[in-house]
């Protein structure tokens, strides 16, 4: 009879057990690799005055917000054409005190404008939120509109639904999706004689629990990224009623900042990521400038079912959601 050591026993079991581990390795990394429908496309390095926000109109450009308050114009192929370092006016500045811009969006109203996000940055004493109109062509300052702090304290993020018809953003401190009517952005509710905006529409719980750095819509769903430390996700929400999905996860050194949805630079949607909040580590996409990550849209990602772990259950006030419901506060 054939005698087996203990010692060589356990080593066979090791390797039995190794060789099991490496048999599943291929089918578990393909299988996170299909939970998304999107793969990278790949990345462009952009100025670090590209700090916040990114936003695309219907005439192929792009437009940047950053590094506190300046707004930049680029092509599709990210050559600048206009810059204006100060996008908010002294008399709103020094006045309201909003010193910050967020993650931009455009809409096609009064031919066209860019609506910018704005908070008090490092104010203890303003705790509103507010919406700045510029213009595309010459990036100045329109107007703005000042929102109800009862729903908003400050304003970080706003993306223009795809009909045009609503804003959505959500409080600097809440977890709510909120929903403003666009015909109220308006000259006739500029600040300082307008009345602050309530919201039309409101999502209870459906801010990702990685916060919203920037949002844009891809076809009716909103893309919202955000990132806790090196964990950077893009979730996709369902705005009829606030359940998401992941849609993007990736493990980045940098901050997370601005995203936008257009075909250009070989992907169709765009993250910014900039060089800080790294805890001493390196840059993934270097140091001393930015980076536009692109990510494109899988083939057939139609047709590929979510696994549960990717989805989360509804986390909404459904009663908010009255499509085809003429806008009103809901509250
Ligand atoms: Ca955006």
């Amino acid at each position: 009879m054939q005698r087996i050591s203990f010692r060589t026993g356990v080593t066979a079991a090791l390797a039995a057990i190794a060789a099991c581990i490496a048999l599943l390795a291929p089918a578990a990394t393909a299988q996170a690799r299909e939970r998304s429908a999107w793969k990278s496309a790949g990345h462009h390095e952009i100025p670090l005055e590209y700090l916040q926000g990114i936003t695309s109109d219907d005439r192929a450009k792009l437009y940047f917000s950053g590094p506190a308050f300046g707004l930049y114009r680029t092509d599709l192929r990210l050559r600048e054409e206009a810059r204006l370092p100060l996008g908010i006016p002294p008399a709103v500045l020094l006045g309201r005190g909003y010193s910050h811009i967020g993650d931009i969006t455009w809409d096609r109203a009064e031919g066209g404008r860019i609506l910018l996000p704005l908070e008090c940055l490092g104010q203890v004493f303003c705790r509103t939120g507010a919406i700045g109109v510029a213009d595309p062509r010459t990036l100045r300052w329109r107007y703005h509109v000042e929102l109800d702090p009862a729903f908003v304290d400050k304003a970080m993020w706003a993306e223009a639904s795809p009909d045009g018809r609503l804003l959505w953003t959500s409080s600097g401190s809440g977890d709510d999706l909120l929903a403003y009517d666009m015909r109220a952005i308006s000259p006739a509710n500029a600040w300082p004689a307008g009345r602050r905006l309530k919201p039309v529409r409101r999502l209870k719980h459906a801010v990702p629990p990685d916060g919203i750095t920037g949002a844009a819509f891809h076809g009716r769903r909103l893309l919202l990224a955000g990132a806790r430390a090196r964990r950077f996700r893009i979730w996709s929400v369902d705005v009829r009623n606030g359940s998401r999905r992941l849609a993007i996860a990736r493990t980045v050194v940098g901050e997370s900042e601005g995203i936008d949805t257009v075909r250009a630079l070989g992907g169709s949607l765009h993250w910014m990521v900039v060089p800080f909040r790294t805890r001493g580590r390196p840059p993934t996409y270097g140091a001393g400038h930015g980076a536009l990550v692109h990510f494109a849209r899988r083939r057939r990602a139609g047709r590929m079912a979510t696994p549960a772990a990717y989805l989360e259950r509804p986390a909404s006030d459904a009663r908010a959601w009255r499509s085809g419901a003429p806008a009103r506060p809901v509250l």
